[in-house]
């Protein structure tokens, strides 16, 4: 089961779509409402959706083609770097020109028992399926890191799991790893979607594929496969870092880190279009436009 916000006109609805693609229009505003509304009932988000699916409020027979807007809004979006090797020797090559002759601190924090947690986005910089992300304007390094989200309640449990893109500028971070933030952050740099999967439904976390696809003049220019399998840190870990002395607001995801880095001689340009799919969640699609 898997949760979708779409735009109906100016109206923003909550829909469900079942394992057989069906989709159902909700009557709770918001995600968090929803789960909220089960804990109260004593009953899992699946038995609260199930017990409220009327054939009436059956939609569109593809889901996808609705007007998907971010299943959630997360009023903070915060990732994980370097806990896939991948992760850690594409930093490794861009920090040392490729010449890479002793230990990094890439290399200490991927076996370090502190994680690499970084504030990414707020809502107003995230955005949704098929909307833009940006390019920034002083980079001419910059690639998608497409990586699973966890959808965090403020009590720090993990109540889904969404694909995110962590825009990042490979050129900035390199130059000097004090410059992370702007490496990281500018408007429309992050995109979460299109669908939440409810945790519940979601046996093993440690086997969803990630698949990163760019396209440029309708030509697939890079294609690249990953799984959650090969992740080097567990998923409550880095939610216990992220929450220790912290707030955590509802509705938080957590991006947990990238094992898809382009070759290094990529970099995107405006007018590519970013797909990133990840199994029983779905494809995130997001043009690219500069700034
Ligand atoms: O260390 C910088 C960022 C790492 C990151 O974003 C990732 O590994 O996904
Ligand atoms: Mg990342």
């Amino acid at each position: 089961m898997r949760i979708i916000r779409f735009l109906d006109g100016q109206q923003k609805w909550l829909a469900a779509v079942t394992d057989d693609e069906q989709a159902y229009r909700l009557p709770q505003a918001d995600f968090m409402t929803l789960i909220y509304q089960a804990r109260e009932k004593g009953v899992t988000p699946v038995q609260w959706i199930e017990s409220a699916l009327k054939p009436v409020n059956k939609l569109t027979d593809d889901w996808t083609s609705l007007h998907l807007i971010t299943p959630v809004d997360a009023p903070e979006v915060w990732a994980a770097g370097v806990t896939y090797q991948r992760s850690r020797e594409a930093r490794n090559y861009e920090a040392t020109d490729g010449k890479l002759d002793a230990e990094t601190f890439y290399d200490k924090v991927y076996d370090a028992e502190r994680p690499e947690i970084f504030f990414k986005s707020t809502a107003a910089r995230t955005v949704g399926p098929n909307e833009a992300v940006t390019l920034r304007s002083d980079s001419t390094w910059q690639i998608p890191e497409p990586e699973l989200g966890l959808v965090l309640a403020a009590d720090g449990s993990i109540v889904g799991y969404i694909a995110g893109n962590d825009m990042s500028c490979r050129d900035i971070e390199g130059e000097n790893p004090l410059y992370l933030p702007q490496a990281k952050i500018w408007r429309n740099s992050c995109s979460i979607g299109p669908a939440i999967r409810l945790a519940e439904t979601v046996k093993n976390p440690y086997e969803f594929s990630i698949v990163c696809q760019i396209y440029r003049d309708e030509s697939m220019v890079v294609k690249s496969e990953a799984s959650t399998s090969e992740l080097n840190r567990k998923l409550d870990e880095l939610v216990s870092f992220l929450a220790r002395d912290n707030d955590l607001y509802d509705g938080t995801v957590l991006l947990t880190g990238t094992s898809i880095v382009p070759p290094n001689d990529f970099t995107l340009e405006p007018g590519d279009r970013i797909e990133i799919s990840i199994s029983d969640i779905g494809t995130l699609i997001n043009p690219v436009i500069s700034n």
